[in-house]
């Protein structure tokens, strides 16, 4: 039969257990096992009150007592613990989460058009303002839009002129944007003024001045009455427009199977003495005007093909071709 000195000596143990127990409960799942054992139905706690039912009817109040301040001591204790571990995680919580909003942010670079895209849109913003219209179409072509409409036939020695790829037997990438006026022509009648942009394809070896691929731009106006004095003025305001003012210009004949009479056309910058060549000339063969069904009796024309490459060098000063397609950011960013 359990006396008053036995209830203190298990008071005493279990308080000290429930200290080191309370101690070890460093976190949420840890705290709930320690409630189960100590203050849970079958925990250590209820096992003392058991003994209650022992206890002489002369100490079981003191007994009662004492159980009772036990209770509440470990209660009390649980709870405190509980309420600084769950403090303790909320100021964990806000130190990992936590902004440091002085922190310099993330910058997201901002970006530009490639030095060749500007290019050409310069040069088209200079022709539309002129009353020229865009056109494009496909980089296959057969021969026919790439040569024979334009008065190269299978077996001239011109053909050797362009190194193409060949995508089949009858079809290869083009080497100028020419074949877009030819398709132009064939569902307009005239007046035509087109100027056609384009990515065009040599089998040439490459070198600072040759790529593979380039860009081209060719124009056409096809109208009655249209002369070399024409074509001349219309170089004359795009020299302007594009290069500035002061420039001389000169033509020098050439030879294309699309046009007759044919030209080179360079200009000279203001004070300089170097000739610089910046696209060919003419007006536009007979033969190719009467292939798309025109009448070369009633209407003539003149059309030139440049390289937009060639003019962002001659610019901007570039002395290498492969510099707008090799990626490298320094180049790249100049512009
Ligand atoms: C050039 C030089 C001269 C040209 C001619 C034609 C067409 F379709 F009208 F016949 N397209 N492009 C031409 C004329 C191209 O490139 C150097």
């Amino acid at each position: 039969m359990p006396d008053l000195k036995d209830i203190r000596d298990r008071i005493r143990d279990l308080n000290g257990k429930m200290a080191h127990g309370l101690d070890a409960a460093i976190d949420a799942a840890a705290l709930e096992s320690f409630r189960v054992e100590y203050l849970g139905r079958k925990g250590h706690l209820s096992q003392l009150f058991k003994l209650l039912g022992d206890v002489s009817p002369e100490e079981k109040g003191e007994a009662g007592r004492l159980l009772n301040e036990l209770r509440d001591g470990i209660t009390g204790a649980f709870e405190k613990r509980a309420a600084a571990l769950s403090a303790s995680s909320l100021r964990d919580r806000l130190l990992r989460e936590s902004v440091d909003v002085t922190l310099p942010g993330v910058s997201r670079p901002v970006g530009h058009l490639h030095p060749l895209t500007r290019v050409q849109r310069e040069i088209e913003s200079i022709f539309l303002r002129m009353g020229f219209d865009v056109a494009t179409g496909p980089e296959i072509e057969t021969e026919y839009y790439n040569f024979e409409a334009l008065n190269i036939p299978a077996d001239h020695p011109a053909r050797a002129d362009w190194d193409t790829f060949y995508i089949s037997d009858t079809t290869l990438l083009r080497p100028h944007t020419s074949p877009v006026q030819i398709h132009v022509m064939e569902s307009t009648s005239p007046p035509v003024r087109i100027i056609c942009p384009g990515r065009c394809y040599r089998r040439d070896a490459q070198d600072a001045t040759h790529s593979p691929v380039f860009h081209q731009i060719e124009l056409l106006w096809v109208e009655e009455g249209l002369s070399l004095a024409n074509l001349k003025y219309v170089l004359e305001l795009f020299t302007r427009e594009y290069f500035g003012p002061g420039y001389t210009m000169r033509f020098s004949g050439d030879f294309f199977p699309f046009t007759e009479p044919s030209v080179q056309v360079h200009i000279k910058a203001p004070g300089a003495t170097h000739w610089l060549e910046i696209m060919g000339a003419g007006m536009v063969d007979p033969a190719v005007l009467s292939g798309v069904g025109y009448d070369p009796e009633k209407v003539s024309g003149f059309a030139f093909g440049l390289g937009i490459e060639r003019m962002a060098m001659l610019k901007y000063g570039i002395d290498d071709i492969r510099a707008f397609l090799t990626n490298d950011l320094r180049f790249v960013r100049q512009f």
